[in-house]
């Protein structure tokens, strides 16, 4: 089927499904909240406490239905979506409060519903369901490939890989670009051999040492039923030089130049395509366009750890999402369809890492670098807000006396296997840490380079920051009930959710 046709066809049934949604939402209001991240950013963590806390009455004062006491009761229920795997709540809050361990990771969509009963404000029952739906925030940026060429994308991702830590990670894999001609003949074991040395490449940028974020294609860092398959044997080419500045010129959105029947470049483009049609627009249609609200995690103190360009990186990867849901709006925008999701948040986790002095500074650095990352997208076309948060809090604060000096630090237990200044810790003994104060000023941050130092650069004892991995806390029972310890978790509830229960 030809391109456009197809899109309008899947418009269409975007279009249909949005109605019939709609109609359900009329006698049945739900709420379909998106939680996102990278890897390793706190999603597991984040939906498993606000489950725990919305269905076993948590301290959320800052959460007004519940602080008022409007909510009646708050209960699982079966999800509407069949091909969907259920999100394991039993089993994550069992590991963290009876085994007192993180939840094991996932890097695959879930989704678990929630019935709220709730008062109005005016005294009237009602119901309000809501659907979590937990997705990889490496799929979100692959949403941006949809709108490039496979040339644009090539000349896009050499660009990025030529600066800063990326330049000496990528370069065994620009090197063998630069001995492949792309208007060569096709050839399967030049495809294999690029896409290794690329995904190579991409996993590498992962390192704790350089905690990169922007880096598509999402399923080749984590593929699932898809490894080996065709559709992640490809990798950018380079083209020579003149060819192409041609190839720039001519290769507007639509009106993709073709590369010689039966090159390299061919074969490549066609692959690219496919990830598109196989991973992204599904993805696309079946979970994101469906959204309402979507919150976004972001792991800032493993960027913090490894230095300016990682914090870089973060703010072009917040940039890139911000850029989907603005282009959700502009490029499959219709008068019948468009996509939900009216309000975003940004949220910082892992704040009980940082005495309560920093919280306020994290949300300033958060809130600057989503500011220029919005300027950058021109506009995410929604409410934007950001919080630094703690889904549960590992840690409690102290003063240390060093000197003449009170100095604020936290307390909590380093997991098993960290190490700081040559002691390794057993994941059982509760240390004092200073993990470094982020500066007042968020633009110090995004001063020119080196603004300080982390890991990329520097030995560990060097770095400015170090925040180690702590261990879940040790939990109070309540009426045999464990309550789960947090930072600003109703406040982000508030922003989600806050004006559909009114
Ligand atoms: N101290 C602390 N660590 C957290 C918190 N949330 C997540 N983590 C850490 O981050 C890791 C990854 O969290 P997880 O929720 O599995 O991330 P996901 O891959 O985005 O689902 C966990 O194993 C914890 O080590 C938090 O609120 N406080
Ligand atoms: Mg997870």
């Amino acid at each position: 089927m030809p391109q456009a046709l197809a899109d309008i066809v899947a418009e269409a049934k975007l279009a249909g499904r949005a109605l019939i949604e709609f109609g359900q939402h009329l006698f049945n209001p739900t709420v379909r909240l998106g939680v996102t991240g990278l890897s390793r950013s706190g999603k597991t963590v984040f939906i498993t406490a606000l489950v725990h806390g919305l269905t076993q009455g948590g301290r959320f004062p800052v959460f007004e239905p519940l602080a008022t006491g409007r909510i009646a009761r708050a209960r699982l229920a079966p999800q509407p979506d069949d091909a969907v795997p259920r999100f394991d709540y039993e089993g994550n809050l069992r590991a963290l409060t009876q085994e007192r361990r993180w939840p094991q990771s996932t890097d695959r969509i879930s989704e678990l519903r929630l019935l709220i009963d709730y008062q109005s404000q005016r005294g009237v029952a009602r119901t309000l369901t809501i659907d979590i739906v937990d997705y990889p925030g490496e799929w979100l940026l692959d949403l941006p490939l949809l709108g490039k060429t496979y040339q644009q994308w090539s000349a896009e991702s050499l660009a990025l890989s030529a600066h800063g830590p990326r330049a000496q990670i990528a370069a065994p894999w620009r090197d063998y670009l630069a001995t492949l001609d792309p208007s060569g003949p096709e050839d399967e074991q030049a495809a294999l051999r690029a896409a290794a040395l690329f995904t190579a490449y991409l996993k590498a940028c992962r390192d704790e040492r350089y905690a990169m974020s922007l880096l598509p294609p999402g399923r080749f860092l984590m593929p699932g039923d898809l490894a080996g398959s065709p559709a992640l044997t490809f990798s950018p080419l380079q083209w020579p030089e003149p060819a192409s500045q041609a190839l720039q010129q001519s290769s507007q959105p639509g009106s993709q130049p073709s590369p010689p029947a039966g090159s390299l470049a061919a074969m490549m483009r066609r692959r690219f395509e496919a990830y598109k049609d196989v991973v992204v627009r599904p993805f696309f249609q079946d979970h994101f366009a469906r959204l309402d609200r979507q919150i976004i995690l972001v792991d800032a103190l493993a960027a913090f750890n490894a230095g300016p360009d990682a914090v870089r990186d973060l703010e072009g990867a917040l940039a890139a999402v911000l850029e989907c849901f603005r282009m959700g709006r502009k490029t499959w925008a219709s008068a019948l369809f468009r996509p939900r999701v009216d309000r975003i948040l940004f949220a910082a986790t892992k704040a009980d890492h940082l005495h309560h002095t920093s919280h306020e500074r994290l949300e300033a650095i958060l809130a600057r670098m989503v500011e220029r990352a919005t300027a950058r997208a021109s506009a995410a076309g929604a409410p934007v807000d950001v919080v630094a948060l703690s889904a549960v809090r590992a840690t409690r604060e102290a003063k240390v006396r060093r000197g003449r000096d009170d100095l604020p630090c936290i307390i909590g237990v380093p997991a098993a296997g960290e190490v700081v200044g040559g002691e390794v810790f057993d994941g059982l003994t509760e240390a004092a840490m200073f993990p470094g104060d982020l500066p007042a000023d968020p633009n110090q941050v995004f001063g020119p380079l080196p603004s300080f130092r982390g890991l990329t650069t520097a030995a560990a004892q060097d770095a400015d920051f170090r925040f180690l991995r702590l261990r879940p806390p040790q939990l109070a029972e309540v009426d045999g009930v464990a309550s789960l310890p947090h930072i600003r978790l109703d406040r982000a509830l508030q922003f989600l959710l806050g004006d559909r229960m009114p």
